[in-house]
Parts: C-alpha cells; structure tokens; sequence
C-alpha cells in the first residue's frame, strides 16, 4: 500500500516537472552590442516569465549574411534600415501581427513614416533606436593638435594632411562599407546615396589614401579604445560615443584621475541617420514571445530606461517624457530642426552594386 502511494507521488512529481520543462518560455534575440540596458532584460524575465537568450553582433553584413541562410534561431533581430528593406524583399521576414503590439501606439509618427521608405507601411518592423554616424574625438588629444580648428567637418577625417595628424594618438573608423562609403561621398561633394560605380571607386580610392593612418577599421571596440584613451578619433556612431563618454567618466571615479573628455561631432557637410528596428525572422520559433518581447521594449518607461543607458534616441516618441533631460536636450541625440537638416539617408544596393561596394571595401581594409 504504502509503495503504491510512493510511485504515486513520484509520478506526480515528474509530471509536474514535465509540465514546467514544457511551460519555460523564451525568446531569442540578436540585438547589436552595447544597444541595451541589462537591467530591462532581468526585469522582462520576471514579468513575463519568458527567459531571454540574448546575442550581440556589430555589423549588419554578419546579420543579413545568418538571416538570410535561414534558421538562425532568433526570434527578434534588429537590422538597421537599407538591410531591412533588404530582408522584406528576400522574404525572411514576418508580417508584425499589430493588435499583439498595443505599445505601438506609443510609436514616434515621424520615424515610423521615415522607416516606411524601408518598411513599407509599417508591416514588418517597429523602430528601436536611430542615430547618426559622425566624428568621436579626445577632446584633449584633439585640440593639442588642432588648435581652434574646427571639428565638426568631414575635413578633419577625410584631408589625408589633417587625418594623419592623429595617427600618433590613434584612429578607428567603422568596419562599415554602406556608411563610410556614403560619408567620402558627402565630403566629396558627391551624393552619398550614389550607386554609380565610378563614384563608388573614387570614394574607395580617397579611402586607400587615408588607411595607413587607421589603427582599425571597427565597429564596436572603439567604445573601450577611446574611452581607455587608446585612441583619440574615431567615425563611429553617436550613442556609443556617448557611451564612452560615460565610461571614462566612471573609470576616473574609480581612480580618483581626472576623466578623459571625450565628445562626439556632427559634420556640418551632413552626416547619416540610420534607423534600427525589431523584426521577426519568418522561420522564428517563438513568434509569439518576440511580439510579447516587442511590445515590452515599446513601453515608454522601458524604451527611455534603454535610452538612458544607451544615449541613441528612441523610436518611442512618448518615451521622452522618461528620457534625462541631459540626452532629450543633447541636439546630437534628438536633433533640433537646424540638426535634423544636415542628415542624410540612403537607400538599399542592389546585388551588382553591393557586389562593388564590397569589393572596394575590402581593398580599402586589407590595402590590397
Ligand atoms: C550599437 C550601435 C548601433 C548602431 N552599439 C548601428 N546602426
């Protein structure tokens, strides 16, 4: 009697172990490095009770290159804009199913009618962040060079005379093809958005000149580099040259030295806005728990929280009533009118201009 009642319980426990193996929830989610704060992640856990497996990549080609393949394993990817378009032409993308999107209406009107360009209207992705590409500098280091030379131009990076003027305190620059590209472009008086291949090469032959002064074409170390001081330039992007900002002033707290100063400057010539938004892969297996994911990132208080953490402008326009002061009133990051007009967009490049721009792309990192 007694050992029936035993194997009783035990099959009750086991099933009830079962149950929770089959009720743990999650979701996979491929975000770009240094593009959350942490804390929203632990907080989404114990609210939904949905675990998150979260990876990190700094580059869209490596992005495109596994979504595309198919069965990437995620569920929640965030392309940026010319990439996305990319992926809704290749059909890897699913349609957003809105009404598991309540949140959406906390969207900013004005991003989300930018982003249709890409998305047209609206199906497939929700704007997270957007931000611009320009020049990250050591205050210091810079003006020891420069003297009151201005710093808010492309002249400063792309005169092979005045680039190599830093090379002794360290360059990166993007490992970015589809952004440094645009950029010579612009400096050059050219359209950035140009898919001809004679510009393509003459932005490619102004980069073969400026290389040699480049420690290392990157697309997320520089964040440490500059902030340790190890570099004092780089064309990188806006929040993740905030963020060192706030790096090397909490390391000089640390150590009681006086902080490296360091900022970030929108060239007057125009510079990029790019926008970075969630989608769902159309092979997700957790289609459900990526809309639940979505809709928590798009809850005001949770979007300026990865605001304030990140220093990127939200695509969540009711986010701002959360958002420091000190980022909603830094024009780098949410652009006044005058800013907003020095931004640039760029569209998709087909296959046969793609297959271009990597190729100058990769003369311009490897010298050959
Ligand atoms: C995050 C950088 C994301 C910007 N570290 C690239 N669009």
């Amino acid at each position: 009697m007694m050992r029936r009642l035993l194997v009783a319980v035990a099959a009750a426990f086991s099933l009830a172990a079962l149950a929770a193996v089959a009720q743990e929830r999650v979701v996979n989610v491929y975000n770009w490095s240094d593009y959350i704060d942490p804390k929203v992640l632990e907080e989404f856990t114990r609210e939904t009770g949905i675990k998150v497996r979260y990876d990190v990549f700094d580059s869209n080609e490596v992005l495109e290159t596994k979504v595309l393949a198919g069965k990437s394993g995620y569920d929640v990817i965030v392309p940026s804009q010319t990439y996305l378009n990319r992926m809704i032409q290749a059909d890897v993308l699913l349609k957003l199913d809105p009404s598991k999107i309540p949140n959406l209406k906390h969207a900013w009107p004005e991003i989300t009618r930018r982003l249709a360009t890409y998305d047209p209207g609206n199906a497939h992705a929700v704007n997270y962040m957007w931000g611009t590409t320009g020049i990250g500098y050591n205050v210091g280091k810079i003006k020891e060079r420069l003297g009151t030379t201005p710093i808010d131009t492309w002249n400063l990076v792309f005169r092979p005379e005045n680039l190599a003027k830093f090379k002794n305190c360290g360059i990166h620059m993007l490992d970015a093809a589809d952004e440094m590209i645009p950029a010579a472009l612009k400096f050059l008086g050219i359209d950035p958005d140009s898919k001809k291949t004679a510009d393509i090469e003459k932005a490619g032959a102004l980069l073969m000149q400026l290389r040699g002064n480049v420690k290392k074409f990157h697309s997320s170390e520089y964040i440490n580099a500059l902030a340790g001081g190890e570099i004092c330039l780089v064309v990188g992007w806006s929040g993740d040259i905030f963020q060192a900002r706030n790096r090397a002033k909490e390391a000089a707290a640390k150590t009681g030295k006086p902080a490296v100063e360091i900022d970030y400057a929108l060239p007057k010539e125009g510079a990029l806005m790019w926008f970075d938004s969630f989608a769902i892969p159309k092979d997700a297996e957790h289609v459900e728990e990526a809309h639940i994911f979505i809709n928590f990132m798009m809850r005001p208080e949770i979007a300026a929280r990865n605001t304030n953490f990140v220093a990127y402008a939200s695509g969540n326009l009711e986010a701002q009533k959360f958002v420091d002061k000190e980022i909603l009133n830094n024009r780098s990051i949410y652009p006044d009118q005058a800013t907003f007009k020095l931004l640039y967009t760029v569209t998709p490049y087909a296959q046969d201009v793609q297959r271009v721009v990597t190729r100058v792309w990769t003369r311009v990192k490897s010298g050959r």
